[in-house]
C-alpha cells in the first residue's frame, strides 16, 4: 500500500472531470486500498480519486466513529435527493479552511462496490454530505466553488501564500 500525494486548491487539476471506470480489476482495487490508506493517514472521512490526481470515478468514505468501515463507490450516481441541510465543511485539498455549504439532506446513490457489483444506498446526515462533497470532486468541483467570490479570492491568497512559505 502507499500514501498518495493530495492536490491542494487552487491546483487546476482539481477541476478535471473524472471518467467512469470500465472494469473493476485488481489495479482499481489497489488504487482503492491506497486511497483508503491516504484518507486514514490524512486524516479525513472521505477521498475522491481526483484529489490524488487520478481522474476516474472512485470515492472512499468512512464516517464511522471507529474509522473501521470503509465504503467504496465506483461510478456513483445520485438518483434522488430531498430536503436541504447546512453544514460546516472542510476538505483535504483546501487545508485549514472551513465554511458552511447547503446541500440535499438525503440522497439515494447508485454505484459499484469494490467487486464491481452494483448497489443502491439511502444516505442522510454526515454520510449524505460526504457523498455529495466527493461526487462534486469527481465533477471537478471543490466546496470553495459554493462560496462568495470574495471568500474564494481570500482562500486562494491564503493557500498560495502558505505554498510559497513551505517551498
Ligand atoms: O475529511 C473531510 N471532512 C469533511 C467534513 C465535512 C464535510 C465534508 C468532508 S470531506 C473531507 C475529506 C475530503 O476532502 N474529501 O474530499
Ligand atoms: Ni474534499
Amino acid at each position: 500500500m502507499a500514501i498518495l500525494k493530495i492536490l491542494h486548491y487552487p491546483d487546476k487539476r482539481l477541476h478535471t472531470v473524472a471518467a467512469p471506470v470500465a472494469q473493476v480489476d485488481n489495479a482499481i482495487r489497489r488504487l482503492i486500498d491506497d486511497m483508503g490508506e491516504t484518507m486514514y493517514a490524512a486524516p479525513g472521512i472521505g477521498l475522491a480519486a481526483t484529489q490524488v490526481n487520478v481522474h476516474k470515478q472512485i470515492i472512499v468514505i468512512d464516517v464511522s466513529e471507529s474509522g473501521s468501515r470503509l465504503q467504496t463507490f465506483i461510478n456513483p450516481q445520485i438518483t434522488a435527493s430531498e430536503g436541504q441541510a447546512e453544514r460546516e465543511e472542510g476538505c483535504l485539498s483546501v487545508p485549514g479552511i472551513f465554511d458552511t455549504v447547503t446541500r440535499a439532506a438525503k440522497v439515494t446513490v447508485q454505484a459499484l462496490d469494490r467487486d464491481g457489483n452494483p448497489f443502491t444506498l439511502d444516505a442522510e446526515g454526515l454520510l449524505a454530505v460526504c457523498i455529495q462533497h466527493e461526487i462534486d470532486h469527481l465533477h471537478g468541483k471543490v466546496f470553495v466553488d459554493y462560496l462568495s467570490r470574495l471568500k474564494q479570492t481570500r482562500i486562494k491568497t491564503r493557500l498560495l501564500k502558505h505554498l510559497r512559505e513551505t517551498m
